[in-house]
């Protein structure tokens, strides 16, 4: 079952440089969606999400949806497909558990010139609660994509911005991280998220 909540909550905190009482007394409320993310094994995470054709204020809607859901997830990354929505979107907070907000959009990516040198990573899904395991994947590689505006743009992607866009554009071809692992590893965590999705359903009838 896919539902939208929509949430008042407090979304702004004060930073060093500003003063709450420089804002009206109710900038910091603002309306926020809050969408379910799918987990295995529903058939939707293995679909192949299709390129967008205009970032418009639309667009700008699922991202901004997209980005409330991953924070209230307590996740770094998500992809369309994870809220149901097969489009080629993907966004981002790698500072998000610092302390600070600094959110990252990106339409219709395309990677290219991955680096030969490769590295583990302990890896994480919000569709695969509560498993994580090490994927090998290439340590730097470049990122062509529009952004929140619709703007091009091209970087180069290392460390943790490598390793969490990797898994992402995973995300847009219907693959998950676990799906790089042994057939025992994957149905292993498969059965753990099925355990672990009764166990929510039976905690919330109760
Ligand atoms: O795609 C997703 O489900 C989001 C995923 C992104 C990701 C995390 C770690 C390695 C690769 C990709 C998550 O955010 S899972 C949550 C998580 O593992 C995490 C959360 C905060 C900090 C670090 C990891
Ligand atoms: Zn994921």
């Amino acid at each position: 079952m896919r539902q939208k909540v929509t949430t008042i909550c407090l979304h702004w905190k004060p930073g060093p440089k500003t003063r709450l009482e420089d804002f009206h007394p109710l900038a910091y409320l603002s309306l926020m969606a809050v969408r379910e993310i799918l987990t295995v094994p529903n058939p939707m995470l293995k679909e192949v999400s299709k390129p967008v054709d205009k970032v418009d204020e639309e667009l700008r809607s699922l991202m901004d949806d997209m980005l409330d859901s991953m924070y209230a997830a307590d996740g770094i990354g998500l992809a369309a497909i994870q809220i149901g929505v097969p489009k080629r979107v993907i966004v981002m907070d790698l500072d998000w558990g610092k302390g600070e907000r600094n959110p990252r959009y990106f339409v219709n990516p395309v990677l290219s010139d991955p680096s030969e040198n490769t590295l583990p990573y302990e890896e994480g899904c919000l569709s695969v609660p509560t498993y994580f395991d090490e994927v090998e994947r290439p340590d730097r590689i470049q990122i062509d994509y529009l952004d929140y505006d619709g703007k091009p743009k091209t970087e180069i992607a290392e460390g943790m911005f490598a390793v969490c866009i990797q898994h992402e554009m995973d995300h847009l071809e219907g693959v998950l991280f676990i799906d790089h692992l042994s057939r025992l590893k994957r149905q292993r965590a498969v059965q753990k998220v099925k355990k672990l999705v009764k166990q929510r359903e039976q905690d919330d009838a109760a």
